[in-house]
C-alpha cells in the first residue's frame, strides 16, 4: 500500500470517537429497514474530482499534493488507477464512477485515444478482479476538449456531432467490458450561450438522436445497465437544455426515450436550479424516474456549481427519505460528485471528506428510517388530504365527476378553507428526529 502510507484502513468506530480518520455514523454492516447500511447506501468516489482534477480555478493553477505528482501520459493514468484501488479499500467503498477521459490521456486521433483507454480499463478490470469493487456508472467526457465549444450533440458542426457518436460508442462499450451498473449522460455542454446564433429545434432533436442510437448500440452489443440523464440548469452554458428534472422527463417523453431512462439528480444542480434537493428527487420518484444520486452541496451564497462534500444533514435526511420512499436506487448509487476545497489539497483530506459525507448520508439514512416506520409525514399527509379518500373527494379521484357535477354540489354550500397545514408542527418533529434518533 504505497500511495497513502499515512492513513490505514478507516473503521467504524461510532459517535464519540475523535479519530478523524474513523466513522462516527457509518457502519457498513449495520441492519437499516432490511438491508446493511452498505446496501442501502451504495456510495461510489468519482474518479474526476479524485484522482484527475488538480485544483485549478478560474483564478488559479493547479495546487493538488497528489502522490501521482510528477508522472505524465500513460504512467500518469497508471499510478492513478493503483492509488484508486488502495484510495477504494482503505474507505471500504464498492462503487467508482468516471468519464473516458478521467482515466487516460487524449491523444491525437480518436484511434489512439481509444487505444490508451484499452490500456487503462484493461488495468482497470484486473484491479476490479481481486478487489471486488465494481463500476456504478461511466460517462463520457464532451465538454473539455476545445472541439467541444459549441456542444457536443448540439454541435452546429456535423464532424463534432460524428465525433461526439463514436466518443459514446467507445464509452458504452467500456461500460460493458468493466459491468457498469449504470451510464450516464450529462449534458456538458448540451446548452446555448445566445438563441440569435441557435436552431433550438434541431439541436434538442439532434440531442434526441444521438441517445437514440445510444439505445440502439446498447442493444447490440447486449448492455444492459441502466441508463441515466443528470439535469444541470446551467453552467458552463449559460442556458442548459437538460434543465431540471421535471425539463428533463418532458424531453425523454416528446422523443420517445423515457423507457429507456432515469434520471441522477445531484444536489448542487437543483439548487443552481432554483429548487431544493428534495423537490427533484420527489419529482423523478413520482414518475418512477428516480435512478441515481451525485451527492455533494452547494454553498447558498454561491450561485454555481461548487461540488462541496455533503454535510448538511437536513438534506441528507430528505434526501434519504425520498429515496427510501422510491424502494432504494435498485443500480444507482450515491455517487461523491464533490471536490475537496482547494485549500484542503494534501492526500489526507481525501479522506476526511468523503468520511463526512459518508456519515453525513448514513446519519440521513438512519433518520429518515425512523420518520418513515413511525409515519410521521405520512399520517400528516394523509390527514391533510382525507377529503378526497370519501364522498365528492372520492368522485373526482374515481373520475366520476364533472363541472356540473361539482357546481350542483357546491353550489348552496359555504366553502372556506380554515385547516392548518402544521408546516412548524412538522419541522419541529423533524429536529426532533434528527437529534434524538438512536
Ligand atoms: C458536472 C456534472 C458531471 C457529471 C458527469 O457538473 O456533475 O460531473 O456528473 O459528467
Ligand atoms: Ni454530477
Ligand atoms: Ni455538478
Amino acid at each position: 500500500m504505497a500511495y497513502f502510507p499515512e492513513v490505514s484502513k478507516i473503521r467504524y468506530e461510532g459517535n464519540k470517537s475523535t479519530n478523524a480518520l474513523a466513522f462516527k455514523y457509518y457502519n457498513p454492516e449495520e441492519i437499516v429497514l432490511g438491508k446493511t447500511m452498505a446496501e442501502q447506501l451504495r456510495f461510489a468516489v468519482s474518479y474526476w474530482h479524485t484522482f484527475t482534477l488538480p485544483g485549478s480555478d478560474p483564478f488559479g493553477l493547479a495546487n493538488m499534493i497528489r502522490p501521482w505528482d510528477g508522472y505524465t501520459g500513460l504512467d500518469l493514468a497508471k499510478k492513478r488507477v493503483e492509488a484508486a484501488f488502495e484510495f477504494f479499500d482503505k474507505l471500504g467503498v464498492q462503487y467508482f464512477c468516471f468519464h473516458d477521459r478521467d482515466i487516460a490521456p487524449e491523444a491525437d486521433t480518436l484511434r489512439e485515444t481509444n487505444r490508451n483507454l484499452d490500456v487503462i480499463v484493461s488495468m482497470i478490470k484486473d484491479y476490479m478482479k481481486t478487489s471486488g469493487v465494481k463500476v456504478l456508472w461511466n460517462t463520457q467526457n464532451m465538454f473539455s476538449n476545445p472541439r467541444f465549444a459549441h456542444g457536443a450533440a448540439t454541435s452546429p458542426d456535423a464532424d463534432v456531432f460524428a465525433f461526439s457518436a463514436a466518443q459514446v460508442k467507445k464509452s458504452l462499450e467500456i461500460a460493458l467490458e468493466v459491468g457498469s451498473e449504470s451510464y450516464v449522460f450529462w449534458g456538458g455542454r448540451e446548452g446555448y450561450e445566445t438563441l440569435l446564433n441557435t436552431d433550438m429545434k434541431l439541436e434538442l432533436d439532434n440531442q434526441a438522436r444521438l441517445l437514440h442510437m445510444a439505445c440502439d448500440y446498447a442493444d447490440e452489443i447486449g448492455f444492459k445497465g441502466q441508463f441515466l440523464i443528470e439535469p444541470k440548469p446551467k453552467e458552463p452554458t449559460k442556458h442548459q437544455y437538460d434543465f431540471d428534472a421535471a425539463t428533463t422527463i418532458s424531453f425523454l417523453q416528446t422523443y420517445g426515450l423515457a423507457d429507456r431512462f432515469k434520471l441522477n439528480i445531484e444536489a448542487n444542480h437543483a439548487t443552481l436550479a432554483g429548487h431544493t434537493f428534495q423537490h427533484e428527487l420527489r419529482v423523478s420518484r413520482i414518475h418512477g424516474m428516480l435512478g441515481s444520486v451525485d451527492a455533494n452541496q452547494g454553498d447558498p451564497l454561491l450561485g454555481w456549481d461548487t461540488d462541496e462534500f455533503p454535510t448538511n444533514l437536513y438534506d441528507t435526511t430528505l434526501a434519504m427519505y425520498e429515496i427510501l420512499l422510491n424502494g432504494g436506487l435498485h443500480s444507482g448509487g450515491l455517487n461523491f460528485d464533490a471536490k475537496v476545497r482547494r485549500a484542503s489539497m494534501t492526500p489526507e483530506d481525501l479522506f476526511y471528506s468523503h468520511i463526512v459525507g459518508m456519515d453525513s448520508f448514513a446519519r440521513g439514512l438512519k433518520v429518515a428510517a425512523k420518520l418513515l416506520e413511525d409515519r410521521v409525514f405520512e399520517d400528516a399527509i394523509a390527514e391533510r388530504y382525507q377529503s378526497y379518500t370519501t364522498g365528492i373527494g372520492k368522485d373526482i379521484v374515481d373520475g366520476k365527476a364533472t363541472l356540473a357535477s361539482l357546481e350542483e354540489y357546491v353550489i348552496d354550500k359555504p366553502v372556506s378553507m380554515a385547516k392548518s397545514g402544521r408546516q412548524e408542527v412538522l419541522l419541529a418533529k423533524l429536529n426532533q428526529y434528527l437529534l434524538e434518533v438512536e
